[in-house]
């Protein structure tokens, strides 16, 4: 029998605390694979020593020095402990492969530089906190980053990236949406849903249900 997995994610005021982005992913692939799993909550503050202490490995800041992040997954079943939401993905679709998230070797899409259109396409959507009144331009940004995403999905027959097959791409777009749906005032949601026929909430919702966690 499976062991339960632990999950380390940072914590908030919301209910349910889940609130963060690169921690939802792993989140989102545990439930969809059906994996059981824990949830370890760290206060932002001290998500780098606390991860240090626990013995995950660092990323790299862009300067070059360290920096330990979430999520980490520590996975009693095979003794590993994964830092970074993409290196978690890779390593559960490798130990877990039943219900692929990574289809039609869509794993060396999202890595392959040369397949950055796809990334930068997905980051494009990534506009920084804290949103005010002084973000009329970065407005435009955030819709111009849908509507190429809008694009991406209309090429396609079925509701997800891949047309009718599920995957992390789905999963990446989504924990984007439960960021800002989470995070914003309730107006600046609804302007976001409001895109393109209402295509973003109705994604948060659907990937939310493929994962069971609706
Ligand atoms: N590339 C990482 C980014 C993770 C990340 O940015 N984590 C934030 C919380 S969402 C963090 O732990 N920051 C801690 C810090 O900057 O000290 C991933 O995808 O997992």
């Amino acid at each position: 029998m499976t062991q339960t997995l632990v999950l380390y994610d940072t914590l908030s005021n919301l209910p349910g605390n889940n609130w963060s982005p690169n921690p939802a992913k792993p989140r989102f692939i545990l439930s969809y694979k059906g994996l059981p799993f824990v949830t370890v909550w760290v206060e932002y503050s001290d998500i780098s020593v606390a991860m240090k202490a626990i013995g995950a490995k660092p990323n790299k800041r862009s300067d070059g020095t360290d920096v330990y992040p979430v999520p980490v997954l520590s996975d009693p079943n095979t003794g590993a402990l994964i830092t970074d939401s993409l290196e978690i993905a890779s390593y559960l679709e490798k130990t877990y492969p039943e219900k692929a998230i990574f289809p039609n070797n869509s794993e060396s899409l999202i890595r392959d530089p040369t397949s950055a259109k796809f990334f930068i396409g997905v980051r494009s959507i990534d506009v920084p906190l804290p949103w005010d009144a002084t973000y009329g331009e970065d407005w435009a940004l955030l819709e111009k980053g849908y509507n190429t995403a809008y694009e991406w999905y209309q090429k396609t027959d079925g509701k997800w990236f891949m047309g009718d097959t599920f995957s992390y791409a789905d999963i990446i777009v989504a924990c984007r949406l439960l960021w800002f749906k989470r995070v914003l005032k309730e107006d600046e949601w609804v302007r976001i849903s409001s895109w393109h026929g209402g295509k973003w909430a109705q994604l948060l919702a659907d990937v939310e249900k493929e994962c069971k966690l609706a």
